[in-house]
């Protein structure tokens, strides 16, 4: 099975789909598509023999043999499209797409995000890149200034898994971020587990001190989003209000009545 060769062939040939998940204001009691602030992107990849490949196999295989860059590149694309297609309708959207240090670390990153913008004719202010924590530190100077300069150029930066990494907060301090997303971890069922409700509060707090939006990922159940609301949590995503669903099927989205 020749994975790499696999994925090539998928990128070049558009097998890898974008899936979107919505993501709502954390207080809003109607759930319908106009209430969504915007959508994470997340990859899909149905090979013709082989079925549906889970990306947290391939994912990090690819990031593994240097060449998370098709998935990136094949995202960003479908995300900027998507962005174009929505500009007349829903122009405040935006599209949160996730990035690996590896693609920061790469020197042409940058011009090719805008390039792929300025071709599909996207605003480059309505999308997202997502960046997991664990990874931040690992060349801590080169990550910022790439940061910095796509932040410049109008592209907005999430911090995604907040609470897993180490990142120090002098660093985080200096970071051009707009988002910390909570890891799912401090979410699941912290209604019933005071210690988790106080580090989520905590998290909150520090998101505040930083005057960063807030998000938690993975919320399922309804008494964990009547907390987030209690800690005065911005956003909110997970399966009880949306779970990641083809590109084509966002813009009609009603979410489930909580
Ligand atoms: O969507 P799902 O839960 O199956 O994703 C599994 C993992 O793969 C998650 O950690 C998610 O962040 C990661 N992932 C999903 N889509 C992308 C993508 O487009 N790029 C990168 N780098 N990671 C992704
Ligand atoms: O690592 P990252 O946060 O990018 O990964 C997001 C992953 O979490 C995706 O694979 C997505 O499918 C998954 N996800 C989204 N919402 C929920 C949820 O409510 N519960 C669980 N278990 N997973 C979720
Ligand atoms: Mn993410
Ligand atoms: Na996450």
């Amino acid at each position: 099975l020749n994975l790499l060769g696999g994925l090539r062939r998928a990128a070049a040939k558009g097998e890898l789909q974008m899936w979107l998940q919505p993501k709502w204001p954390c207080v809003s009691q109607l759930h319908g598509a106009s209430q969504i602030e915007g959508f994470e992107a997340l990859v899909r990849w149905r090979h013709p023999q082989w079925g549906w490949i889970s990306p947290a196999e391939f994912v990090p295989f690819a990031e593994r043999a240097g060449h998370v860059g098709l998935i990136t590149d094949a995202m960003l694309s479908m995300a900027l499209a998507q962005l174009a297609v929505w500009r007349p309708t829903h122009p405040a959207w935006h599209i949160a797409v996730n990035v690996s240090t590896a693609d920061l670390l790469d020197p042409g990153f940058d011009q090719r995000v805008r390039r792929i913008a300025t071709q599909a004719g996207a605003p480059l202010h309505r999308l997202r890149l997502e960046i997991t924590e664990s990874r931040l530190m690992q060349d801590a100077d080169r990550v910022l200034e790439v940061m910095c300069r796509m932040r410049e150029a109008g592209v907005r930066w999430s911090i995604d898994d907040f609470g897993t990494g180490y990142s120090s907060l002098a660093y985080l301090q200096r970071l051009p971020v707009d988002e910390l997303k909570i890891d799912r971890s401090f979410v699941t069922e912290v209604d019933l587990d005071d210690t988790r409700a106080r580090l989520l509060r905590t998290i909150v707090d520090l998101a505040r001190s930083l005057q960063l939006k807030v998000t938690a990922e993975g919320v399922e159940r309804p008494e964990e989003l009547s907390l987030l609301a209690d800690a005065g949590c911005d956003c909110v995503q997970g399966y009880l209000l949306g779970r990641p669903m083809p590109a084509a099927d966002a813009a009609t989205f009603t979410a489930p009545a909580t």
